[in-house]
């Protein structure tokens, strides 16, 4: 039998192919050089630097999925995975800013756009000259966004929007808000449309005081009768499946990026526990601190391999919806419970920005609620398994 790497249990990294580990070795060191040391600050003073999506997108780390010829880097969801572990490392938020931009703005304009959309909107967004925003949660419409108010009314070459959307990554600092409707003209299903920053009527303002992704900004849409083109349709595709088709790549990415923060937490609980004595010996000499690292350890193993497997499907075009509610469930549950354990085990130092964990610890709170709650994806896998809809 061979050695154990205490670090890489499974054996990760020599199961990515030359060209994932090499994206992964450089979002690495664009997150711990120029992440790590703004990020405690932006956290404190809940402030978002608009300029590390331009500092991401000359690293080529937005639109990492997307084809080149729209200015992306034309890698597979392996690759994609590993950039938002690196990010996530550092902080929730940061890889907020980056999954929104690549998964839920870049990739509808990618997959359900016209030629003239995509040629308009994505170079700029794979360079971060763009920000971009999504918007399908409403005051009254979370886990339901069927039941979402936002209407598009038909004009005379063109819509009329209304209605407001509500916890939305990056809609303050946005150019390009992609936004979902049910429109009259297509009876009442849902359709996605691009607005841009400056149209009248449109607003986003934003939502101050949260206690969690504090470095990443949230804020409302609000669409007052805002006037748009035909060309601001997204022809391609209609109904939920619109929307869901972004979040699966999103709640993917997710469950990769929880289990950097989860890493963090658990390295950083080890590395304390052989420093900090009491009783006499090193805290990591005791019998509940090594169980407690043992299932930090277990836990974050075998849910890279579950992320990996279902990436590697992915780029295969083989991954079924209900196995990224798996992983986005588990591994986001796990990181939480991880990073609560960890802020724990540093006992009162565990509360204080200086060592993090508690940073990890408020954002994974979002991060288990947003893009399907922890709850709701239990509920898309019971329905898999009995056929019957328990969500009402
Ligand atoms: P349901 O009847 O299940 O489906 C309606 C239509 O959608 C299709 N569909 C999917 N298509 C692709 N991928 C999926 N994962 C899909 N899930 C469903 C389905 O086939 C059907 O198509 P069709 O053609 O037959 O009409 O719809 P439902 O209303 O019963 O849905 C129930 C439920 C709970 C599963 C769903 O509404 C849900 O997932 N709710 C959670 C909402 C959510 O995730 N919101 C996220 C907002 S965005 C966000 O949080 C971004 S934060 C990002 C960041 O900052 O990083
Ligand atoms: P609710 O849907 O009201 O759920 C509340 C609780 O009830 C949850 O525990 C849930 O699991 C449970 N619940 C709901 N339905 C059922 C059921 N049928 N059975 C049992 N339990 C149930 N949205 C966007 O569109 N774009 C964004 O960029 C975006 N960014 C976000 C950023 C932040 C910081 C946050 C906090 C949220 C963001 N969201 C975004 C919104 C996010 O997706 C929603 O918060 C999430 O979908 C849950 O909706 P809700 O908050 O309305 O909670």
């Amino acid at each position: 039998l061979s050695s154990f790497d205490w670090q890489d249990p499974f054996r990760l990294d020599e199961q990515l192919r030359e060209d994932e580990r090499m994206i992964m070795q450089s979002a690495r060191s664009y997150a711990q050089e120029k992440l790590q040391p703004r990020v405690t600050e932006a956290f404190a003073n809940e402030s978002t630097d608009p300029e590390i999506f331009r500092e991401m997108g000359a690293m080529g780390l937005l639109g990492v999925t997307t084809p080149e010829q729209y200015g992306g880097l034309g890698a597979g969801y392996v690759s994609y995975g590993l950039v938002a572990r690196e990010v996530e490392r550092v902080d929730s938020g940061y890889r907020s800013m980056m999954s929104v931009q690549s998964s839920l703005v870049m990739y509808p304009i990618y997959a359900y756009g016209s030629e003239e959309q995509r040629m308009k909107y994505l170079p700029k967004l794979s360079s971060g000259e763009y920000i971009g925003c999504f918007g399908l949660t409403e005051p009254d419409a979370g886990s339901d966004p069927a039941g979402m108010k936002t209407r598009a009314i038909k004009t005379e070459g063109g819509y009329r929007l209304k209605g407001a959307k509500m916890w939305i990554s990056n809609s303050p600092i946005s150019d390009v808000f992609v936004v979902w409707a049910k429109s009259e003209a297509h009876g009442g299903k849902i359709r996605g449309f691009i607005l841009e920053k400056g149209m009248k009527g449109l607003s986003a303002p934003k939502i101050e005081g949260k206690m969690s992704l504090r470095a990443s900004i949230t804020g409302e849409i609000v669409m007052d009768d805002v006037e748009v083109g035909e060309d601001a349709l997204l022809p391609h595709v209609e109904g939920l499946k619109g929307p869901f088709g972004c979040l699966n790549r999103a709640r993917y990415g997710i469950s990769w990026g929880v289990l950097g923060s989860a890493e963090f937490c658990w390295h950083a609980s080890r590395q304390y526990g052989l420093d900090r004595h009491q009783f006499n010996r090193p805290l990591a000499q005791t019998q509940l601190f090594q169980k407690k690292l043992a299932d930090m350890q277990t836990e974050i193993s075998l849910a890279q391999q579950a992320s990996l497997r279902v990436g590697r499907l992915m780029d295969e075009a083989k991954a079924a919806p209900e196995m990224i509610s798996i992983v986005k469930r588990n591994n986001c549950g796990k990181a939480l419970d991880i990073a609560r354990m960890s802020r724990d085990m540093h006992g009162g130092n565990g509360i204080s920005l200086e060592y993090q964990v508690i940073r990890h610890m408020v954002n994974l709170e979002t991060v288990n609620t947003y893009e399907g709650a922890h709850d709701v994806h239990a509920l898309i896998l019971g329905r898999a398994q009995t056929g019957l809809q328990a969500f009402f």
